[in-house]
């Protein structure tokens, strides 16, 4: 890693006045922001990003991380803590590089933490490795999960008790890759004619080591029930999906990559369909963006990142603000800058 490693050794932003929210974490570069309730408390799941000095592509290599933190908060104003390393790539048997945006669940008395990383093969699997604190450390299991692929994986646990994991994501997240079921290096970046790639998801067993059966499409719709085409690229699918449930409906939300918004749709069934309605977070300072969706206390917080501390896009920091649902079941869209 060169000197830009860590926020102190950049040149911070100044103006902090323009952000409607300010970085939770000042010490380490942090993205991704996973943020769940365990025992009463937040915790956060980022991505962990450093200068490993690996140049920008579409490929995303310069998104070359090497270990993950836990971090957690009592409240929602209240001091973050940072639990240390709960996860070395070195540590995972068969990954190669660049340990992307996790997500973590709690099931069986046991805590996951769910990763994507590249194998040595240079492919993005997903990977899952448990503790028995929310904090970690976490073990690898010595393979990746059987029949996953691409990266970002979000785990959803409905009321019932069964969780669902969606994942995916194109250009460097490899997702174009499996079009035909089977890797293909080959493959463009993405269509340009026909319909847009979708991401997937699987049912997840018991056990939470697995997939319960085939992964499968995530349908997004737009308002008359058509798939997006893949030139829509306002508001087809790109990468980052989070799933939440609010009064009874299941909300897929999802960045849309190099539109830079995060969008989100809703539906009656956590394996979809999900129809399109409209833009939950703008685009924030960085190219990328991703988020989570969680509640608290009664009240609902987006849970994002930008660039602020660095202005660089491989650098970035998380944050937090209130989200609102309108009586509708619609989201209000959050500006991530002051205008
Ligand atoms: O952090 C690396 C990648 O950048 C994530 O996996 C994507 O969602 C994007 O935020």
């Amino acid at each position: 890693a060169d000197e830009s490693s860590t926020p102190a050794a950049t040149t911070s932003q100044t103006d902090t006045s323009k952000y409607l929210s300010q970085p939770l974490v000042k010490d380490l570069f942090t993205a991704d922001p996973s943020a769940h309730v365990f025992n009463g408390k937040i915790y956060i799941y980022p991505s962990h990003d450093t200068a490993a000095g690996t140049p920008e592509n579409d490929n995303g290599d310069h998104f070359d991380m090497r270990d993950y933190h836990v971090f957690s908060m009592d409240d929602i104003n209240g001091k973050v803590t940072d639990h240390g390393v709960a996860l070395r790539v070195k540590d995972i048997p068969w990954a190669g590089r660049q340990l992307w945006a996790p997500d973590a669940a709690f099931k069986n008395g046991k805590y996951y933490l769910y990763f994507p990383v590249k194998d040595k093969q240079d492919v993005f699997r997903i990977g899952v490795a448990t503790s028995t604190s929310p904090s970690g450390p976490f073990k690898a299991e010595p393979k990746p999960i059987e029949g996953s692929f691409s990266m970002d994986p979000a785990v959803f646990t409905d009321e019932d008790g069964t969780s669902y994991m969606y994942f995916g994501g194109i250009w460097g997240g490899q997702l174009q890759r499996w079009a035909t079921g089977k890797y293909d290096s080959t493959a463009a970046p993405e269509p340009t004619t026909g319909n847009a790639l979708l991401p997937k998801m699987a049912k997840m067993r018991k056990d939470m080591l697995g997939f319960d059966g085939p992964v499968k499409d995530v349908q997004i719709l737009d308002e008359n029930g058509k798939p997006f085409p893949a030139t829509d690229h306002d508001r087809r699918f790109f990468e980052a999906a989070w799933v939440h449930k609010y009064n009874g409906k299941y909300y897929f939300s999802y960045s849309t990559g190099d539109t830079h918004n995060i969008v989100y749709a809703i539906g009656d069934s956590p394996t979809g369909p999900f129809t399109y309605k409209g833009v939950l977070l703008k685009p924030v300072q960085g190219w990328t963006n991703h988020h989570s969706v969680v509640e608290f206390k009664g009240k609902w917080y987006l849970f994002y990142h930008d660039t602020q501390l660095s202005g660089k896009t491989h650098l970035r920091n998380v944050k937090v603000t209130e989200l609102t649902h309108n009586p509708d079941g619609t989201i209000q869209t959050i500006n991530p800058l002051k205008s």
